[in-house]
C-alpha cells in the first residue's frame, strides 16, 4: 500500500483524458488499494486515478459517514442523468476552494468492479455528485471549470496560498482534506 502525491490546479496532468482499462489484474487491484489508502488519508470522499498521475479510467469513493464502504469503479460510464442539484464541491487537486456546482440529481452508473465484474446500478445525493466529479476528472475536467472567469482566477489564487502556507508548515499538522 502507498500514498501517492495527488496533482493541483492548474497542473495540466490534470487536463489529460483518461485511458480505458482494458483487462483487470492484480496491477489493477495494487492500484485500487494505493488510491484508497490516498483518498482515506487526505481526506477525501472520492479520488480518481489522473489526479495521482495514472492515467487510467479508475475512481474510488466512500460517501459513508463511517468510511468503511469503499467502491472502485472501472471504465464508469454515465448511462441516465435525471433532474438537476445543486451542491458545495470541494476538491483535494483544488484545495481551500469550495463553491456550488450544478449537477444531474439521479444518475445511472455503469462500471467494471475490482474483480472485472460488470456493475450496473442507480445513484443519488452525494454519491451521485462524487461520481459525477470523479468521471469529469477522468475527462481533463476540474470543478472550477464550471465557475465564472473571475471565480476560477480566485481559485488558483487560493490554491497557490494553500501551497506557500503547506511549505511552512511543520509535516504533522497539515490539514489538506475536504470530506
Ligand atoms: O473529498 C471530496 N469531497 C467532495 C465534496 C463535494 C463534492 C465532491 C467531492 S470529491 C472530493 C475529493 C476529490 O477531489 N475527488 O476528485
Ligand atoms: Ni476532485
Amino acid at each position: 500500500m502507498a500514498i501517492l502525491p495527488i496533482l493541483e490546479f492548474p497542473d495540466e496532468r490534470l487536463r489529460k483524458k483518461a485511458k480505458p482499462v482494458a483487462t483487470v489484474d492484480a496491477a489493477t487491484r495494487q492500484l485500487i488499494d494505493d488510491l484508497l489508502e490516498t483518498m482515506y488519508a487526505a481526506p477525501g470522499i472520492g479520488l480518481a486515478a489522473n489526479q495521482v498521475n495514472v492515467q487510467q479510467r479508475i475512481i474510488v469513493l466512500d460517501v459513508s459517514e463511517e468510511k468503511n464502504a469503499p467502491l472502485a469503479l472501472i471504465n464508469p460510464e454515465l448511462l441516465d442523468k435525471q433532474g438537476q442539484e445543486e451542491s458545495d464541491e470541494g476538491c483535494l487537486s483544488v484545495p481551500g476552494v469550495y463553491e456550488k456546482v450544478r449537477r444531474a440529481e439521479k444518475i445511472r452508473v455503469r462500471a467494471l468492479d475490482r474483480e472485472g465484474g460488470a456493475l450496473e446500478f442507480d445513484a443519488e445525493g452525494l454519491l451521485a455528485v462524487c461520481i459525477q466529479h470523479e468521471i469529469d476528472h477522468l475527462e481533463g475536467k476540474l470543478f472550477v471549470d464550471y465557475l465564472s472567469p473571475l471565480k476560477r482566477q480566485l481559485a488558483r489564487k487560493k490554491v497557490r496560498k494553500e501551497q506557500r502556507q503547506r511549505a511552512t508548515q511543520p509535516e504533522p499538522t497539515r490539514l489538506r482534506g475536504v470530506a
